[in-house]
């Protein structure tokens, strides 16, 4: 197949954030008088703030007005910020700038499509705000993945076709977008998670643009 961009996901692809997602989420549970666990925060990996926030809500068995909602989610997200304003280039998973430059170097293009709202203050923080030909995130689209809109967005603006894409992904619902999307899905993590992709990497140590196209021509 022929390949015109890459798209990249943010968080659990090119750095690791769900940890300080989850121990603000931790922090908001406590407040609330229960605990959450690593593994109820796997279910909020990928999804937007507010369907995140349900889902803590429903395990705390406690429901909030929607003018409370709004005021609580604000508060993890200030917590997280707080948290996600020391990270550095040294968290960027490896093999990652390897990959992105090889891309490049290769006249692929490449986006990132992140459902986070604070996906700029990361890249920036990261330094990688400059490396992407288009940067989607949650401040953008309308509809949370599993819905395609985020990646055809990416598509869209590097003027790719959706079927000369390939999708980077670390969640479930991110899979589902990018298969809901015509896209090539590859799975960075669990095979098992990630059963719905197209293919599984465990990451992007050995990874490179003969590689890819290797994979893809079978
Ligand atoms: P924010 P990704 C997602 O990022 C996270 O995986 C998910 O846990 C988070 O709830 C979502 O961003 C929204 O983040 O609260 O910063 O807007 O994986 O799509 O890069
Ligand atoms: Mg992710």
């Amino acid at each position: 197949m022929k390949i015109s961009a890459c798209i990249f996901d943010l968080d659990g692809v090119i750095v690791d954030t769900a940890k300080y997602h989850y121990l603000a989420w931790r922090r908001l549970a406590r407040e609330m008088g229960f605990d959450f666990s690593p593994e109820h925060n796997e279910q909020l990996k990928g999804i937007s703030r507010m369907q995140s926030l349900e889902i803590l809500l429903q395990i705390g068995g406690i429901s909030l007005t929607d003018a409370e909602m709004i005021d609580t989610a604000q508060r993890k997200n200030a917590w997280y910020v707080d948290y996600i304003t020391t990270i550095t280039p040294d968290e960027i998973l490896p093999g990652v700038v390897n990959f992105l430059n090889d891309l490049k170097k290769n006249h692929i293009k490449i986006a990132l499509g992140s459902a986070s709202k604070n996906a700029g203050l990361i890249l920036q923080r990261i330094e990688l705000k400059d490396i992407f030909d288009a940067v989607i995130d949650g401040n953008k689209i309308t509809k949370a993945k599993p819905d395609p809109e985020i990646f055809l967005m990416a598509a869209q603006e590097t003027a790719a076709k959706s079927s000369e894409c390939v999708v980077f992904e670390d969640a479930q619902a991110g899979i589902e977008a990018a298969n809901n999307a015509g896209m090539v899905s590859i799975g960075v993590g669990d095979p098992e998670t990630l059963e719905q992709a197209d293919l599984v990497i465990s990451g992007f140590s050995n990874m490179s643009w003969k590689l890819l196209k290797e994979w893809l021509s079978h």
